[in-house]
């Protein structure tokens, strides 16, 4: 039987990759942080069948105790301060958890587990504003705290591969989402927040740049890609992108187009509203704090190379995810006594 490691088993990611490896006759360890409060919420349906460890990016010795005990196949290294925004206001401990922290892993493994082979979740917020599409030859611009710290692993990666012969790759994905996506970023914020306003719950929704074009995926699309990276017989760096892409403000109109109803937009930058075209009444405001201080402005990826070598593809559109965010929150309404319909399909 394969054992895999998974730090972070406990976020969106962790839960469909520690699915998809279960589904596959995989002995799954997680690692998950020391927190005051109980993390395990999204990984509930999967709990009787892995084992947890604590662990943290942050501390050498956990990852070395960890590594020792479980002795993995494959290690997938999923943990970081995930939100670009937030990097920002930390971002030391940013390069701590996401730069450094993939150092102390591959450590962790070069010194337990040597024969393991490594995946590492790079980001296509390394891209920064190169031009779309971008693929492996792309030349990086990182923008924020996050990217840097996640170019330094991405080097990292690539370098413990270089020099000490170990099976590491960087998978470099766009953005991924799911039902059990954070409600930090904007597809869940927005998606909730339809939904709330259009049963009485919440009057505005407020978002930053409406500009931002994103190409946004299934993360069930993804942790397959994940998988197949560590399958083949040498390590190499990968895409994984839909190839299409929208703006947020044409998000926010899909997914209210999903709930049967149509969006109208006034006004310019700071001033622009979005309002419901059948009674004008406004439903989507600009708040600065969502704003950052540098921004990444157009994000489509060429995973040609994925498809190729990986025989990788995606399977859910852009389509497809919105439904199934939406479904997942109807879900909850429903079995909350709520009454949203999904006036078209
Ligand atoms: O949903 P987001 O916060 O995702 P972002 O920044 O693209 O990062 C995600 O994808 C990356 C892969 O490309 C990952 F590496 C990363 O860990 C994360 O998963 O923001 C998407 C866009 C941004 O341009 C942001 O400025 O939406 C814009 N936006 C506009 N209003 C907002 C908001 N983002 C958030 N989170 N909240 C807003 O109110």
């Amino acid at each position: 039987m394969r054992v895999a490691l998974i730090t972070c088993i406990t976020g969106q990611d962790g839960y469909y990759l520690a699915r998809l490896l279960l589904d596959k006759g995989y002995k799954v360890h997680g690692v998950r942080q020391a927190l005051a409060h109980d993390d395990r919420a999204h990984i509930k349906p999967l709990l009787d069948d892995i084992t947890l460890h604590y662990g943290d990016m942050t501390d050498q010795t956990s990852l070395n105790n960890v590594m020792q005990a479980v002795q993995p196949d494959e290690v997938y290294n999923l943990a970081a301060q995930s939100h670009v925004g937030v990097s920002f206001a930390v971002p030391e401990y940013t390069m701590n958890v996401n730069g450094h922290g993939v150092k102390r892993l591959l450590d962790a493994m070069r010194a337990y587990a040597p024969k393991a082979k490594f995946y590492q979740a790079g980001t296509s917020e390394l891209f920064g504003n190169s031009p779309a599409p971008q693929n492996e030859e792309t030349a990086f611009d990182p923008q924020s705290p996050y990217a840097e710290a996640k170019l330094y692993a991405h080097q990292t990666v690539v370098e413990y591969r270089q020099q000490y012969g170990l099976y590491a790759v960087n998978g470099i994905l766009f953005n991924h989402e799911s039902p059990k996506r954070g409600d930090d970023f904007v597809t869940q914020k927005i998606v909730k927040a339809a939904c709330a306003i259009l049963k009485g719950a919440q009057d505005i929704l407020y978002l930053g740049n409406l500009d931002a074009v994103r190409d946004w995926g299934h993360a069930e699309d993804y942790v397959e890609g994940m998988w197949r990276m560590l399958q083949q017989d040498a390590p190499d760096d990968y895409v994984l992108a839909t190839g299409t892409s929208c703006s947020v403000r044409d998000f926010v109109c899909e997914v209210f187009g999903a709930l049967g109803h149509d969006i109208i937009w006034q006004g310019q930058g700071a001033e622009e509203v979005g309002m419901l075209l059948e009674n004008n009444r406004e439903v989507v405001r600009i708040a600065p704090e969502f704003y950052r201080p540098a921004e990444v402005h157009n994000l489509i990826g060429d995973s040609r190379k994925a498809q190729q070598n990986l025989d990788w593809s995606i399977r859910k559109t852009r389509y497809n995810l919105i439904q199934d965010m939406i479904d997942a929150e109807l879900n909850k309404d429903a079995r909350a006594g709520g009454h949203i319909q999904r006036a078209r399909a």
